[in-house]
């Protein structure tokens, strides 16, 4: 009987660590990975400037995972960067930030300078899809945006970024829609890095997304309430 729990014990624990030891994480393990994104009384303001008010107040989620190798990425004065999100009206609001000890914008090829890719799983079918998969060049115009992407603005030399969804009556309360963030670091026309929001382990070969969560503190009806007797307080 020792023997079989023992027999019984090990299998467990390589069970345990089977996914880890793939280089991979499943869903299981983005269970507790989420961002929850807050209703707001005012949607901030889509310029590239996070001098809104509302940014003043979220949690945001770092970029500090390396998805090439997996590992936690330490910090380092050669890239820091970190992502929030808030909603009100159907829209989606994202605010980025990026330090990059060099910025690579000048090439005509995506692939040869910085750039951000977002996925958005609108319909929670927890995996990445080509169809929400949003490339954003760092400091640059871009031309027509792939729905649900409505706006995409930069601020601060292409270290600050604001980015709107339209996403309709899926920015309710308790929804939740897949999400994820990452940052390719190129420098002098070569990739260094591709660094994301996720839990440690997670690779870019990982077809999971974590889940973003529409929450609402105070009640839309309520909050509405106080916005309006803030207007008729300021009257006075
Ligand atoms: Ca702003
Ligand atoms: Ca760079």
């Amino acid at each position: 009987m020792k023997l079989n729990r023992y027999v019984f014990v090990t299998l467990s624990l390589f069970l345990i660590a089977m996914p880890y030891a793939l280089g991979h994480v499943t869903g299981a393990s983005l269970q507790n990975f989420q961002y929850n994104a807050d209703l707001v009384a005012v949607a901030p303001i889509v310029d590239g400037y996070l001098d809104d008010p509302v940014w003043e107040k979220v949690i945001p989620g770092k970029l500090d995972q390396d998805l090439i190798s997996g590992d936690h990425l330490p910090e380092s004065p050669d890239f820091s960067g970190s992502f929030a999100a808030v909603w009100r009206n159907g829209f989606l609001y994202v605010a980025i930030k990026i330090l990059d000890d060099q910025f690579e914008t000048h090439q005509k090829k995506l692939a040869r300078e910085d750039h951000i890719i977002l996925h958005i799983d609108p319909h929670h079918s927890g995996r990445k899809d080509a169809l929400y998969r949003f490339e954003i060049p760092i400091h640059k115009e871009m031309g027509t945006l792939k729905s649900p992407l409505t706006r995409v603005a930069w601020g601060n030399d292409g270290q600050t970024c604001e980015l709107s969804f339209r996403l309709d009556d899926l920015a309710r309360k308790g929804n939740v829609i897949g999400f994820d963030i990452a940052y390719n670091d190129v420098d002098n026309g070569q990739l260094q890095h591709k660094i994301g929001w996720a839990p440690e382990g997670y690779t870019e070969e990982d077809e999971f997304l974590p889940d973003l969560i529409f929450t609402a503190r105070i009640e839309p009806n309520q909050q509405q309430k106080l916005v309006q007797w803030g207007h008729i307080k300021s009257l006075y």
